[in-house]
């Protein structure tokens, strides 16, 4: 059985009445499917009655009523939380971004630069190198799909670092058992496919952006990155995505009366009602340090030392909701 990517509001309920030997069947049938399908989310992502300022400071009004997600879950071990303080995830939606929030805790910041720039000419962004463990390289990841895009999982993988380089690759993840799989776009250890050239498109004048902001040392200086010569203690960072070049279906646009868009909505940016909308939402920090490079990341169900992309059932499911109401 294929899991449901994205479990269905609790108000759905199954009606047989005529309960033959082959309707049983189906019921039970059924109520498997439901299980996996009525779940509850993971949380909430409450909307921004005042978008962010992107400086990278967590000082906003959103982010201070914003739950916030612990991301120490070890990549060693499923369900086995680090003692100390890694990664810490904060999240926001109005109608035009995905806002995404974290804190890392971290004593010495490597974040070094990959390839050549990114992006729109008018917003170019540097992408980080993902991967470099003889240089205790850290990196921050966050993998974000809608529903709806389940079969296979449309998503993208961000990375950010303490230097602010900014990467997105857009994925593709058939289900496990697809024959999918076996398509020559599937190269990556034969999971999943990443598009690294693809880039997170601006809506108009609604821009990608992001920022961080080093946090004091012990002598109040800023921390430093790639200066191992001092104990650091970490950065704060903020992220801003446009839904619709996330990917958001145009269904979901505020006020939508027709699927599709008319002749006047073409080619202007859209606002997007993402009120009741669910989305699956995965953070993950790789801290360079120590005798090996380790991933933190706030799934409690991921199995250890799994490759992150292909376990989208496993990344947590969030649902849109209109104000705080904690
Ligand atoms: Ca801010
Ligand atoms: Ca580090
Ligand atoms: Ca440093």
């Amino acid at each position: 059985m294929i899991p449901h990517v994205f479990p269905r509001p609790r108000s759905r309920r199954l009606s047989v009445t005529p309960l033959s030997r082959t309707c049983l069947r189906v019921l039970c049938l059924s109520a498997l499917l439901c299980l996996s399908a009525c779940q509850s989310p993971a949380g909430f992502i409450d909307r921004a009655a005042v978008a962010p300022v992107i400086d990278g400071q967590l000082d906003d009004a959103c982010w201070k009523s914003a739950p916030v997600i612990d991301a120490n879950f070890r990549f060693d071990g499923q369900s086995l939380r680090d003692p100390q303080p890694r990664l810490r995830v904060r999240y926001a939606w109005d109608e035009h971004y995905l806002y995404l929030a974290y804190d890392v805790t971290d004593a010495n910041l490597v974040a070094l630069p990959d390839g050549s720039p990114q992006g729109p000419a008018d917003n170019r962004r540097q992408t980080p190198l993902a991967w470099g463990p003889e240089k205790k390289l850290d990196l921050v990841e966050f993998f974000v799909t809608m529903e709806g895009y389940d079969n296979p999982v449309v998503a993208w993988e961000i990375h950010h670092d303490a230097a602010n380089h900014f990467g997105d690759i857009w994925t593709i993840v058939p289900p496990e058992d697809s024959l999918l799989r076996r398509s020559s776009m599937i190269p990556f250890w034969g999971k999943h496919f990443m598009a690294v050239e693809e880039y997170v498109q601006d809506d108009g004048p609604f821009r990608v952006a992001s920022a961080v902001r080093l946090k004091p040392k012990a002598d109040g200086a800023p921390s430093t990155v790639n200066d191992p010569r001092d104990t650091d203690t970490g950065y704060t960072a903020e992220l801003r995505l446009p839904w619709r070049g996330l990917g958001a279906p145009t269904t979901w646009r505020v006020g939508a009366t027709t699927p599709g868009l008319s002749g006047d909505e073409i080619g202007k940016p859209i606002a997007f009602d993402m009120r009741r909308h669910r989305i699956r939402l995965f953070a993950a920090m790789l801290d360079g340090d120590g005798p090996n490079p380790i991933y933190f990341h706030s799934s409690p169900t991921m199995p250890k030392k799994t490759l992150f992309a292909p376990r989208y059932i496993d990344w947590p499911v969030y649902e849109c909701r209109d104000g705080a109401r904690r």
